[in-house]
């Protein structure tokens, strides 16, 4: 078995081979398409290790949990846990959101015994969903304890001087400084914000993003279930690759035989779907046994597709709309199974 607590930082996966079965990796699959120390060297990799523990393996998975409570969130909570932050009106009668985000390093459990150094928003992996009306005002604390320069990037319209980027105050944080982000939240529809600072790459895949929806102002139509979904992953030994693919921070967490999300038939259900994935050019999302209507960034009501599946590149996001018609548990996953087998994937059980 691997410590329970295993720093990542000097772990080569090469190593993680051979401790694969007491990191908890189960699956022919997840053990014999484990990377190597290149996507060159993958190719040449030794004879599969077709392995079943247990009989039959649907999906790749692991055995156990991580520990939510140590991590400081869990990913059931992240699908549903919108941050208005701490509201009251403006003299001119706008409604302010306020709210007070934290960079910090953390050490997250990404799997059973596999521990990440993270850069989190908040000590989670991905940040508060940010969740406001369009026109309100959004007040945004940012102070930064980790121990790198830091920003908070938003997409949306908004002053330069608040883009997080080029401005010397809002571009660059240092740690132990503070800097606030104020604006109007325009236009309604699903955004992301991330962090800026240079090197990019290595700040996005260490967990500094999060989810910033903007209601229009009559608000969407009325829905019965809605989740927001960050798709990511952890490059773990930091060679430029991903190890892992994600949905809410933990690899795994809505399979079957752990935490599938549960809806009931008829339900009206809307995803709010993010990609920030870093290193990885494209990722996917696809719902088994039903279709649904796609509406890219949510800037419109008006679905552009009534499909399956859908691709999204970095930064890009978008709200699915569908019911099941019949109960059972359905998977959704990343239609790129590599991404799919090291984690990306969950399953819907719906009740009848
Ligand atoms: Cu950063």
């Amino acid at each position: 078995m691997l410590p329970p607590r295993l720093s990542l930082d000097r772990l080569s996966r090469r190593m993680l081979l051979h401790l694969g079965g007491g990191a908890g990796l189960v699956g022919a699959t997840a053990l014999t398409t484990w990377p190597g120390p290149s996507r060159g060297a993958r190719a040449q990799a030794s004879p599969p290790q077709h392995a079943h523990p247990g009989g039959t393996i649907v999906m790749p998975t692991v055995i156990g949990e991580v520990d939510h409570v140590a991590n400081g969130f869990n990913p059931t909570d992240v699908l549903t846990d919108f941050d208005a932050g701490e509201t009251s009106t403006l003299p001119n009668g706008q409604t302010l959101h306020d709210y007070q985000i934290v960079a910090v390093n953390k050490e997250i459990e990404i799997v059973p015994g596999i521990v990440y150094p993270a850069w989190t928003y908040n000590g989670r992996i991905p940040g508060p969903t940010i969740r406001v009306r369009e026109g309100d005002r959004v007040r945004i604390t940012f102070s930064n304890a980790g121990t790198h320069p830091h920003s908070m990037h938003f997409h949306g319209i908004h002053p330069g001087t608040m883009d997080g980027v080029f401005d010397p105050e809002s571009g660059q944080i240092p740690p132990g400084a503070e800097f606030t982000y104020e604006f109007d939240a325009e236009p309604f529809g699903l955004h992301l914000y991330h962090c800026h600072t240079a090197p990019l790459a290595a700040h996005i895949s260490k967990g500094l993003y999060g989810t910033f929806i903007v209601d229009p102002k009559d608000g969407w139509p009325k829905a019965d279930r809605e989740f927001v979904m960050v798709l990511s992953g952890f490059d773990i030994d930091f060679d430029g690759e991903n190890d892992f693919y994600v949905v809410n921070g933990i690899p795994f967490h809505y399979d079957h035989s752990k935490h599938p999300i549960k809806i009931k038939v008829g339900e009206l259900v809307r995803v709010f779907l993010v990609n920030i994935l870093e290193f990885d050019q494209i990722n996917s999302f696809h719902l088994h046994a039903n279709f649904f209507h796609y509406y890219p960034t949510g800037t419109s009501r008006t679905p552009s597709e009534f499909t399956d599946t859908i691709a999204q590149m970095q930064g890009q996001r978008g709200i699915l709309e569908f019911r099941y018609k019949y109960p059972g548990r359905y998977m959704f996953h990343a239609h790129k199974t590599e991404f799919a087998e090291l984690g990306w994937t969950g399953v819907f059980d719906v009740e009848g």
